[in-house]
């Protein structure tokens, strides 16, 4: 089946015409006749067979069976982890080559393309939960390459949890519903999380990350992917460099503030998901450079952490990061199913020129992924179904299994063989084959840990003094909200005692918003922590925002007798700066602007909350303000802008709307008239106003 292109029909995805391009049975024109999965054509889909007219339905009913039968099998298990996803088509392109580094076949041209697919995805949550969960982001990508397929399965965050991959089901047992109670969902504010977290104190540099703002993207379009693990680029010489991927969107980053995160899973539970699919019908398609950071075995002696603890980093002042290539995501999928559920990602797809490193939880992972694929997708021929087929010649001795789609042909199904030539099927390349980094090895079967892996606090410190204050805050009031979820008083006072050793003044406020009589002690960490490291500014996501309000959404509340200039003007603004409006109304039935034109919202009121969009425009008429102001949930639109630190224009008539909301003026609220739009736009691209938002969050 061709995933690759449109479908023209509906119905069933493999409605192929017949061999002489027609359908062999039409219900007029091009469109088909229903048929059962056995082809045969259906006369009524609206009543099963009975034996007479009130009489129960008959086992011979073949049509009625088919349908059931098929409809009762439709639910394969969902993803142990990352079950809730979201994937899209795209291309990689090659700046220049990089064959000094690597032989891996992408690499080696600049201006080379090579297909990707992406999934996006929550890690805790089950596959219905909401888009803004305070949830890592898995970040995977397939590299179509002309030698295999290449899946680098990241993270938008770029250190994890634990060490060894020994510990994973602890820690997602911890993290996902509690199994007796089944809840809570798609969140880790609760007692078994913090519980395995505060017992687990290599978790802690990653503790931070998660409860910064990284976990709470605006959209996967804003965020970065990280490959987390140090991997190895070999070229054709055998030579290797060691290498941690990272990608970094075109537009920058971007995060939603927590209360926005709780009202949004509310309001559109699909906000990251719809946000993607209605960039790239847009045509606003999503960018992302691919970038390197490469370092030798010296650089790795002589650096202060292991570089494979994967609780670790490489602050980019260290080593930078060099860009190679860019992705762009410029299709949707054509079916969910088929492609971002059948998916199979695996850590264990590398091709020549890329390899593994030790790292414990890599090596663990690339057991983990095969193995789970043969549960998710019911037997050992995944690979035959199209989104996980590789886009370059395969020939293999592997046949049957469930489902088999493509046996070899002829003869021979083994090697060696006598059978000589292209009868005796494909034979290895000791050249063109993948070969291991002959790295050497030795030493005692031990169950250890490498000295280094024991700090647990340098860079979970180095990573809070590197966020600017706001962020700072937001890491502290995250604490305090999940932490005061937790029931158990020992757990939260256990948590502060780590912090203690990763900032006093974090911990102290943490016990303050906890409401603890003292503050307890520091645990003794199990390895001096590292003094001095400095702040890494690209460890912030305010410190790497974009620089224009480009792809970004604005909310605009329109009424009756909006002013059509000031909103055209606005609008055209809004499109010169690449930026989207939404119309919010009272209905979506339609509003008659100033000139007599009727504009139809996209979006009723109580519907299109202010937390869907970067910044609000308030354009009501003096009328449809006063009216407006009868109607709770257009105060919430702009007191929840307002509290939400986000930019607010508004039209001298919306004053009624805003004092209803108790907006208070400031540097952020700004009056529009003609010939502002364009400066209150560039003034957007800040994001928000941060200086409001100490004057409205008090505790
Ligand atoms: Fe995964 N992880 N993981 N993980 N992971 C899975 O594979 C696992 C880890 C990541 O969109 C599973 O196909 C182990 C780190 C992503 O389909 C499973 C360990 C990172 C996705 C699995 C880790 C990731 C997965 C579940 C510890 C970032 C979604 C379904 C050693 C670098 C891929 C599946 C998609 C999915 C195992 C840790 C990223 C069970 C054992 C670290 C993005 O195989």
């Amino acid at each position: 089946m061709d995933t690759t292109s449109s479908k023209t029909t509906g119905g069933f995805a493999d409605a192929t015409p017949g061999p002489g391009g027609e359908w062999h049975q039409t219900a007029g024109g091009d469109v088909p006749v229903l048929t059962t999965s056995q082809g045969i054509p259906v006369s009524d889909d609206q009543n099963s067979l009975k034996a007479g007219r009130r009489g129960p339905t008959l086992l011979e009913d073949f049509h009625f069976r088919d349908k059931m039968f098929h409809f009762d099998h439709e639910r394969i298990p969902e993803r142990v982890v990352h079950a809730r996803g979201f994937g899209a088509h795209g291309v990689f392109e090659t700046y220049e080559s990089l064959s000094d580094l690597t032989s891996a076949d992408l690499f080696q041209r600049a201006g080379e393309k090579t297909d990707i697919f992406v999934r996006f995805s929550t890690v805790a949550g089950n596959k219905g939960s909401a888009d803004l969960a305070r949830d890592v982001r898995g970040f995977a990508v397939r590299f179509y390459t002309k030698e295999g397929n290449w899946d680098l399965v990241g993270n938008n965050i770029p250190v994890f949890f634990i060490q060894d991959a020994i510990k994973f089901p602890d820690l997602i047992h911890a993290a996902k519903q509690e199994p007796d109670r089944g809840f809570p969902q798609a969140q880790t504010a609760h007692d078994n999380f913090w519980d395995f977290m505060s017992l687990t104190p290599e978790a802690m540099h990653m503790a931070m990350w998660i409860m910064s703002d990284r976990t709470i993207p605006r959209s996967f379009r804003f965020m970065e992917g990280f490959g987390v693990h140090t991997f190895r680029l070999v070229n054709a010489e055998g030579k290797s460099t060691f290498v941690k991927f990272h990608w970094k969107p075109v537009l920058g980053l971007q995060s939603v503030v927590w209360n926005e995160a709780l009202k949004l899973n509310g309001m559109d539970p699909d906000y990251h998901r719809r946000d993607l699919w209605e960039a790239i019908q847009n045509g606003d398609y999503p960018e992302w450079e691919l970038g390197f950071q490469l370092f030798d075995e010296e650089f790795a002696e002589r650096f202060a952490f292991d570089v494979l603890d994967a609780t670790k980093l490489i602050p980019e002042e260290d080593v930078p990061v060099r860009p190679v290539g860019k992705l762009t995501l410029n299709r949707t999928v054509d079916n969910f199913f088929m492609e971002t559920e059948q998916v199979a990602f695996q850590t264990g797809n590398v091709v020549p020129g890329i390899d593994f490193s030790n790292d414990p939880l890599l090596q663990g992972r690339n057991f983990s992924y095969l193995d789970t694929q043969l549960k998710r997708l019911g037997g050992p021929n995944f690979t035959h179904i199209p989104i996980n087929t590789p886009r370059c010649p395969m020939a293999h001795f592997q046949q049957d299994g469930h489902m088999a789609m493509r046996n070899p042909k002829g003869r021979a199904n083994y090697e060696p063989n006598s059978w000589g030539g292209a009868a005796g099927g494909p034979r290895e390349d000791p050249e063109r084959g993948f070969r291991s980094w002959p790295e050497e090895m030795g030493g005692q079967k031990l169950r250890i840990r490498a000295e280094l892996f024991a700090d647990h606090y340098s860079q979970a410190r180095q990573f809070f003094i590197s966020q600017t204050e706001v962020e700072q805050t937001h890491i502290k009031d995250a604490l305090v909200f999940e932490l005061s979820k937790v029931e158990t008083p020992v757990i939260r006072e256990r948590v502060v005692s780590h912090l203690r050793n990763i900032d006093d003044d974090l911990a102290q406020k943490v016990a303050d918003g906890l409401g603890l009589k003292s503050l307890p002690d520091a645990v003794a960490p199990a390895r001096a922590v590292v003094q001095g490291l400095k702040p890494s500014r690209k460890l912030s996501i305010a410190l790497n925002g974009p620089k224009s309000f480009k792809g970004r959404k604005l909310g605009v509340l329109v009424t009756d007798g909006t002013d059509a200039a000031l909103l055209g003007e606005l609008e055209a603004a809004a499109k010169a700066a690449g930026a989207l409006v939404e119309l919010v109304g009272p209905t979506v039935g339609g509003v008659t602007l100033s000139d007599g034109s009727v504009r139809e919202p996209k979006q009723k009121v109580n519907g299109g909350p202010s937390v869907l969009y970067d910044a609000v425009v308030l354009l009501p008429s003096a009328d449809g303000a006063t009216l407006l102001t009868g109607e709770a949930t257009a105060k919430d639109f702009v007191s929840d802008a307002f509290a939400h630190a986000k930019f607010i224009a508004h039209a001298k008539t919306a004053a009624p709307l805003l004092a209803k909301a108790g907006v208070e003026a400031d540097e952020g609220v700004i009056a529009l008239s003609k010939g502002g739009a364009e400066a209150f736009l560039q003034k957007c691209a800040a994001l928000r106003f941060w200086a409001r938002e100490a004057m409205v969050h008090a505790v």
